[in-house]
């Protein structure tokens, strides 16, 4: 008999950089535990800082593979100690952070199908990975890898038309054949190469998980049309490379039940399903519930976009991935260095650092800035590739200044056409019913808000995206179930808390205005 719906858990693990997380909703999808293990203060023996190890070079960052099977024995101890009662979990899955690769040792699947319940999977895992310290998101060592896989596949733009991204020295087809070359010995002894989603999947599976298309688009490896991995990709990473990979699958898939050592260690039910793991970015898609035509913005340290494609447009710059929920779609994802760095400073130079006159800047200039403009690169930008500060007069002429109250409205006009901009050469378009979905520290301040909405057109709503790689997970696990049968992802989660509406756009913010400089020009 199913159980009420108050009684099913649905847990979502987030395998991050610096921590494991976890977090159980309820059938209503109420948020009902949460948890988590810090790497460096918990597992100091491991001696990370912010999760990693920067090597000599500067350029190599790794986290050992050993802390991260510690870390969930210490976050399920916890969990049981909170009182969490594992039999009323219907399904568990989860997401890791994106790129990273783990190198399982020739007979480590065996030794994951005969996990012996009385002992910790840190004791038992100790021999079965070839590689200890795995690359890692942050790693950019893997230049030559990248140049010689653009000239395999046709140049950048052929690549990011296949995989969805040019070359990134963070991607795991260039790490692994870096890898290949620099460790070769242990690369032999791998018999199955994971991601860090479908690693911690394969630990609940208790057999090797498959990668998910959507964390696997992060790789430079998948075809993200036929979602199948690429021949001339995988030809030029490693021989025989997609058997040490497995083929990869749908991310809605259920990989299979939980392995019986959760069973008879936790007391979860034999019956309990592992829905495919996939990455970070993709799981807090879900949690956000992104839907075709929303765009969410983080303003951070640096701010990043995330997009919900139909028709994706793949260029050099930023990443098409495959929808994590919808396996039709496509999500996109663009990352600016340049946010809340250079807001502070702007504020600090014209607003006498007082976030309230930055505010007032903005209420007190008008919409379009009289054709005033500006973009702000203080460091060496992503997207796009270009430095230095430079602003316009309504004649598209450059100028060395503005006066400190445009100049406020120019910054934050400009970041946000820019993110624009980017957001639709990927393939974004604005379409009737379009949301804004606004979060990170400057998702408070309702100017700038204002102005989002203005440049957008588009109703901004903001959002807490603090555990969204969590909740999307558990989302997920929720969906898994019911997947197969056809529901969608929307109809299962069509009950949780909505986000907020907190701007709506100005009627002129709609009206046509001659072709200006964006940031494309700027290089
Ligand atoms: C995305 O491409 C990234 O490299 C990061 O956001 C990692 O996923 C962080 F975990």
């Amino acid at each position: 008999m199913m159980a009420a719906a108050q009684d099913s858990l649905y847990l979502g693990f987030d395998f991050s950089t610096q921590q494991l997380k976890v977090l159980a909703i309820d059938g209503h999808l109420n948020v009902v535990h949460q948890n988590n293990v810090q790497f460096d203060s918990e597992l100091p023996e491991f001696r990370t800082r912010g999760g990693v190890h920067i090597h000599a070079d500067r350029l190599t960052v790794t986290s050992p593979v050993l802390m991260w099977v510690k870390a969930l024995d210490l976050l399920l101890d916890k969990m049981k100690r909170a009182g969490l009662d594992f039999s009323r979990v219907r399904a568990v899955s989860g997401s890791g952070q994106q790129h990273g690769s783990v190198y399982w040792r020739r007979g480590a699947r065996e030794t994951l199908k005969r996990l012996d319940p009385d002992q910790d999977l840190y004791q038992l895992l100790q021999g079965s990975f070839s590689v200890p310290d795995c690359p890692v998101w942050m790693d950019c060592s893997s230049r030559q890898q990248c140049q010689d896989l653009q000239a395999a596949a046709g140049g950048a733009l052929r690549l990011a038309e296949i995989t969805g991204s040019r070359a990134f020295e963070r991607f795991t087809g260039n790490q692994i054949a870096k890898l290949r070359l620099t460790r070769a010995e242990q690369f032999q002894e791998a018999e199955r190469i994971s991601l860090v989603s479908s690693f911690a999947a394969s630990l609940f599976l208790g057999d090797y998980a498959a990668i998910d298309y959507s964390d696997g688009s992060g790789m430079n490896l998948l075809d993200i049309r036929t979602r199948n991995w690429s021949e001339v990709c995988l030809e030029a990473t490693a021989p025989h490379l997609d058997r040490l990979l497995g083929a990869p699958v749908p991310s809605t898939s259920v990989l299979g039940p939980v392995s019986s050592y959760f069973v008879h260690r936790y007391g979860f039910l034999e019956s309990c399903r592992v829905a495919a793991f996939t990455g970070d970015n993709p799981a807090s898609l879900a949690g956000m519930r992104l839907q075709q035509g929303d765009v969410a913005v983080s303003l951070g340290t640096s701010d990043t976009v995330f997009l919900w494609i139909q028709q994706p447009r793949p260029t050099l710059e930023g990443h098409v991935f495959c929808n994590p929920v919808d396996w039709q779609a496509y999500m996109a994802l663009l990352c600016f260095k340049n946010g809340s760095l250079t807001r502070e400073r702007i504020r600090n130079e014209c607003a006498g650092g007082s976030w309230e006159h930055f505010s007032a800047a903005l209420r007190d200039t008008p919409l379009g800035n009289n054709g005033n403009m500006g973009f702000y690169f203080d460091t060496m930008e992503i997207t796009p590739p270009a430095v230095g500060v430079h602003r316009f007069d309504p004649d598209d002429n450059k100028v060395s200044s503005l006066s400190p109250q445009v100049e406020v409205r120019a910054l934050v006009e400009g970041q946000f056409l820019s993110r624009r901009v980017h957001a639709e050469r990927l393939g974004y378009s604005i379409i009737p019913g379009t949301r804004v979905l606004a979060t990170g520290g400057a998702s408070s301040n309702e100017e700038i808000l204002q102005v989002l909405s203005d440049v957008f057109n588009a109703p901004v709503y903001t959002i807490d995206l603090s555990n969204s790689a969590c909740l999307g997970s558990a989302y997920r696990a929720l969906h898994g179930l019911v997947a197969e049968s056809g529901v969608s992802f929307f109809e299962v989660v069509k009950k949780a808390p909505e986000p907020q509406l907190v701007a709506t756009p100005h009627p002129a913010a709609q009206e046509p205005s001659a072709p200006t400089a964006d940031s494309s020009d700027i290089t």
